[in-house]
């Protein structure tokens, strides 16, 4: 792209800013009520200031250098943490212009930092592709900080300029140097204003997490990230895949069994939108289906993952019925058994796109469904066709899934039909007294021990106990129709009242509060991590309601006089023996709690059960790819790490004994 063409738009830009015959102290004066306005009200430009607004002000400046890479310009970004929580950010892009800008008489670096709505790519040639917000990033980001320093190398030249105090220009652009001819690139260092946002502290697996994700979503493109804070890192970590989002199938599939070798890639373009797939199946029975609009996690689908969902189901179907594998009197295979043990990644890149839905994570343009249909069909029927090995593999595993499917069905209408009253379920569960779910709780314990104390202890208005006699399946290894086989599935199932699979209704939740409790040992952490693979599968959207908590049962017991004191771990006991007076300490009596069985039916009210003195840990899924490894890694075949994750996240569970 030409330079001129950027002034030109960035002029019409300003326009709407700045009125268009006003000297330029007036417009100093618009620039800074423009970027009064962001800290005013942050959270129109940027969602929160909580960390995640924090960490939203690092995006909007790599999103300009994703911008200048997807233009062409630039290969090599650096993202580093320094050591006082501010943040640099480095391309070898062009270089932001450093010429004055005829509307606002200042340098354009200066302009983009302090203009609303001038960062970004307008109108006109190229793509503003990245996430973000359309341009006004740079100067929301400047808005927000304490202080900004940009570099520019261009022409041969170091030019350098300083903001402080959410955007007040302290050093104009100016020269600080020289480097090679060759030499390009911009470099933004920024520190966020710990006015505006409720902590500075930086987190670098969030960071690295989307770098990483970044990385995959633009080929070739390599992204550095390296965190000053600690002195013995020098080098950091880079992330290149020259794969793109093929590696990102194999990258999610680590750990799992693919059914076929290689990864199915298919793209295309048509009027200025890109479009790819990339694609494998294994052998377990979910589908991780992530698709993205202009780097952006459109979680909520839309009209590219329509479409080539549309495309998909009925690519096979033809497929089989032309091979005969489905005969005429079998029905069609159905979305759900084409999508079984599916790992796919869907990539947009779209010069306009719309985006839906309360939280803006669905595609809307209607365009793009035919497209991308269009696209992924033609592509995945060739390599159908030119590889009939894996599509019999591929067909065999849906055919499976379809048989699976109807006699799943056939099991939970059983389920269904059997309502509470007519079922053994009674026997196990002691349901509470109170029908208002709103004041509700159901308390799934391990053990009929436990669930004794359990039931002795809890308040019976509102309080449900359900004890598990055995281990629950592990589902991750296990289709619906095994899963709904399990006699302890089937009592959580009725349980809830929320119904399964098709019949799932979240509004029919019998609870507000489902509270996992189990021992502080390893069987504990066992039992509690089967319990959320089952929600994470089947219930997911009672975790995603917040619904779901673990109980946190004390670790120690600390007696003197008649004080009897319960503290949750180690540190806890520490801060507590320190608080007391010498002559108190040295007779007090510490034991270590063995389990929820040996505490009597009082202690396990006051301090695991009761509302106003336990401590619930409330139980998210944020991160659907990060929480799949976890599950992956917890309850896949491979042992080692499935010990290492229990040692690191056992929560507040001591001295494991693996
Ligand atoms: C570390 C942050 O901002 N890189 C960056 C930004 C721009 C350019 C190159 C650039 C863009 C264009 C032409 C163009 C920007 N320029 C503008 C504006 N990295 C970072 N690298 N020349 C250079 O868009 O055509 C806004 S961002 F508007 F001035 F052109």
């Amino acid at each position: 792209m030409e330079e001129k063409v950027v002034e030109k738009n960035l002029e019409n830009e300003i326009d709407t800013t700045v009125d268009s015959d006003t000297d330029y102290d007036s417009s100093a004066i618009q620039v800074l009520e423009g970027l009064e306005a962001v800290r005013r009200r942050p959270g129109m430009y940027i969602g929160t200031t909580d960390v995640k607004g924090l960490h939203h002000l690092v995006w909007e400046i790599v999103d300009n250098s994703i911008d200048e890479a997807l233009a062409g310009f630039c290969d090599t970004i650096e993202v580093v943490i320094n050591k006082d929580n501010s943040i640099t950010v480095k391309d070898n892009g062009r270089g932001i212009p450093v010429d004055i800008h005829p509307k606002t008489g200042v340098s354009t670096v200066e302009t983009v930092y302090t203009v609303l709505h001038a960062g970004g790519k307008f109108g006109g040639g190229g793509y503003k592709v990245s996430g973000g917000l359309h341009g006004v990033g740079a100067s929301v980001v400047n808005a927000l900080s304490k202080w900004v320093e940009v570099t520019v190398y261009k022409h041969g030249k170091i030019y350098k300029m300083r903001f402080e105090n959410g955007g007040h220009t302290t050093e104009p652009l100016h020269v600080i140097g020289e480097c090679s001819e060759e030499r390009t690139g911009t470099t933004v260092t920024f520190k966020p204003d710990p006015d505006i946002f409720d902590t500075d502290i930086y987190d670098y697996e969030t960071l690295k997490t989307r770098i990483r994700e970044l990385a995959f979503l633009n080929r070739g493109l390599s992204i550095n990230i390296r965190d000053d804070r600690d002195m013995e890192d020098t080098t950091g970590e880079t992330f290149m895949y020259e794969g793109g989002i093929s590696e990102y199938v194999r990258f999610i599939n680590q750990g799992k069994t693919p059914i076929h070798e290689d990864i199915i890639h298919l793209s295309g373009e048509k009027n200025g939108v890109f479009f790819e797939v990339a694609m494998q199946y294994n052998t377990s029975y979910n589908a991780n289906i992530y698709s993205f609009v202009n780097n952006i996690n459109t979680h909520d689908g839309g009209t590219h993952e329509d479409g080539v969902k549309r495309a998909l189901t009925r690519v096979i179907n033809n497929y089989a019925r032309k091979n005969n594998i489905l005969k005429e009197k079998d029905e069609n295979l159905k979305d759900d058994d084409v999508k079984e043990g599916l790992t796919m990644i869907i990539s947009c890149k779209h010069p306009n796109p719309q985006f839906e839905g309360q939280t803006k994570g669905r595609l809307g343009n209607s365009e793009v469904k035919n497209l991308a249909d269009n696209i992924f069909a033609e592509g995945f029927e060739r390599f159908l066709l030119e590889n009939p090995e894996e599509a019999r593999i591929i067909i065999n595993k849906a055919v499976l899934a379809r048989n699976a499917r109807m006699a799943a069905k056939k099991a939970r209408e059983a389920t269904r039909k059997s309502d509470l009253a007519t079922t053994n379920f009674f026997g196990k569960l002691s349901d509470c007294k109170s029908k208002d779910p709103t004041i509700s709780e159901i308390f799934i314990v391990e053990g009929d021990s436990a669930g004794g104390s359990a039931k002795k202890g809890r308040d019976s208005m509102t309080q449900a106990i359900l004890p598990l006699r055995g281990k629950i399946l592990n589902v991750e290894k296990a289709r619906l129709d095994r899963a709904l086989g399990n006699e302890e599935i089937k009592t959580i199932i009725t349980a809830f009242g929320t119904g399964i699979g098709e019949y799932f209704d979240l509004s029919k939740l019998r609870y507000d509060k489902i509270i996992i409790m189990t021992d502080a040992d390893v069987d504990g952490s066992h039992i509690r991590v089967l319990l959320l693979t089952l929600f994470y599968r089947f219930f997911r959207p009672i975790v995603e309601a917040g619904h779901v908590y673990a109980a946190q049962p004390p670790l120690f017991r600390i007696m003197h006089g008649k004080t009897r004191k319960y503290v949750l771990n180690e540190e806890e006991l520490d801060d507590y023996m320190n608080s007391l007076p010498e002559n108190v300490r040295s007779r007090a009596e510490i034991a270590r709690m063995k389990g929820l069985g040996e505490m009597d039916a009082d202690e396990l009210n006051e301090t695991t059960m009761d509302i106003e003195k336990r401590v619930l840990r409330k139980i998210t899924v944020d991160d659907c790819v990060a929480a799949d490894a976890i599950f992956e890694k917890l309850m896949g075949d491979e042992v080692d790490p499935r010990r290492k994750f229990i040692e690191e996240n056992a929560w507040n569970v001591q001295n494991i004994d693996i």
